[in-house]
C-alpha cells in the first residue's frame, strides 16, 4: 500500500510488469494503451456520455463488447497494481497505464491527471457500438472520431498508436502486427503505410476478415506478414488523411507531438472535475435520457 496520491509509485509498478515474456511479442504495453484508448473512446460530445471516467468496462455491458475483447488481459495483468494501490480508481489507472506504457516503450510523454471515479451505477454505461470497425473506411473513421471531438490531423495522429501491437484472430479476427518491432513507439507505421506493396487477404480461415498484408526488405516467405486493416489503408486514400500520412512519416518528432497532445485530450473526453478535483457524473446524469 502506498501513499494516497502517490501516483510515482503507481507509475513505477505499472513499468515494473511491462515486460511479461511469454505474453505477445514479451510486452504487456501495447495490450494497456488499447485498454486506455477503448476506455476512453467511447464518447459521444453531443450527449456528453461516454468516456474514460467510470471504468464502465468492469461491467459486462462494456467490458463484454465484442470490441474490447481480449483487454480482459490487460485489465487482470493491472489488478495487483489496483491491489497494492488501492486508493487509484480503476479509471484512473486504466488511462495512466496507457500512457506509461506508451513512455515506457520509447515514445512521448504524454500529460495525464488524475481525478477519475469509478461508477457505481450501471444504468450510466455507454451503449455499444461506440468504438470503431477496422473493416470499414475513412467515412466511417471521420463518423467514429468526429462524434469525439477530433479532427481529420488528431485521427491520423492517433492512427499511429498502431505502432504498437498486434491483430489476434481470437479477439477481433484480423490476424498480425503492423511493424517489425511492435514494442518499439515510432512512426514506422505511417513510413510502411506508404513504403510497402498492400495486397489485399483473406487469411485463410473461415469467416476471416480480409486485410492489408506485405513483407518488408528482410522479412522471409515464411515469416508472418505485416499488416493493415481497412481502416488503416484507407488513410493512403484520403485526400485529407493522406498528407498528414505523409508528414508524419517524414517527421517523428511531429508526430510525436502531436501524438501526445491528441492522445492527451482523448483520455480526458468526459472528465469534469470539481473544485476538489474528483470528476463525478452529475453531468452525465442529466445526459442519460439521451443516450
Ligand atoms: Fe487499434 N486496433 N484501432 N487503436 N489498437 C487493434 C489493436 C490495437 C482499430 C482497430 C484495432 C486506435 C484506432 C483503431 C491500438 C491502439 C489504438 C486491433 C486488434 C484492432 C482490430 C485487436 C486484437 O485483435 O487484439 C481501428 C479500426 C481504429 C480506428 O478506426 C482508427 C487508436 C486511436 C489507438 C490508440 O491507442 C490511440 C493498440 C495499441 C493495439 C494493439 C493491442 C494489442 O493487444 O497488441
Amino acid at each position: 500500500m502506498s501513499k494516497p496520491g502517490d501516483f510515482e509509485a503507481v507509475r513505477k509498478d505499472i513499468v515494473g510488469i511491462l515486460k511479461q515474456k511469454p505474453y505477445d511479442d514479451g510486452s504487456i504495453g501495447p495490450v494497456l494503451v488499447r485498454l486506455a484508448w477503448h476506455a476512453s473512446g467511447t464518447y459521444c460530445k453531443d450527449s456528453d456520455t461516454g468516456g474514460s471516467n467510470g471504468a464502465g468496462m468492469r461491467y459486462e455491458a462494456e467490458g463484454g463488447d465484442p470490441a474490447n475483447a481480449g483487454l480482459q488481459h490487460a485489465r487482470v495483468f493491472l489488478e495487483p497494481i489496483k491491489e497494492k494501490h488501492s486508493w487509484i480508481t480503476y479509471s484512473d489507472l486504466w488511462t495512466l497505464a496507457g500512457v506509461v506504457a506508451i513512455k515506457a516503450m520509447g515514445g512521448p510523454d504524454i500529460a495525464w491527471k488524475a481525478g477519475r471515479s469509478d461508477f457505481a451505477d450501471e444504468t450510466l454505461l455507454p451503449p455499444r457500438g461506440r468504438l470503431p470497425d477496422g473493416s470499414q473506411a475513412q467515412d466511417h473513421l471521420r463518423h467514429i472520431f468526429y462524434r469525439m471531438g477530433f479532427n481529420d490531423q488528431e485521427i491520423v495522429a492517433l492512427s499511429g498508436a498502431h505502432n504498437l501491437g498486434r491483430c489476434h484472430a481470437d479477439r477481433s479476427g484480423f490476424e498480425g502486427a503492423w511493424v517489425n518491432n511492435p514494442t518499439r513507439f515510432s512512426n514506422q507505421y505511417f513510413k510502411l503505410l506508404l513504403k510497402l506493396k498492400w495486397e489485399k487477404k483473406q487469411l485463410n480461415r473461415d469467416g476471416a476478415p480480409w486485410q492489408w498484408v506485405a513483407r518488408s526488405a528482410g522479412m522471409d516467405d515464411d515469416d508472418e506478414p505485416l499488416m493493415m486493416l481497412p481502416t488503416d489503408f484507407s488513410l493512403t486514400q484520403d485526400a485529407e488523411f493522406r498528407p498528414w500520412v505523409e508528414k508524419y512519416a517524414e517527421d517523428q518528432e511531429l508526430f510525436f507531438r502531436d501524438f501526445s497532445n491528441v492522445f492527451a485530450k482523448l483520455i480526458e473526453l468526459g472528465v469534469y472535475r470539481d473544485e476538489d478535483g474528483i470528476a463525478r457524473f452529475s453531468h452525465l446524469e442529466k445526459g442519460k435520457a439521451e443516450y
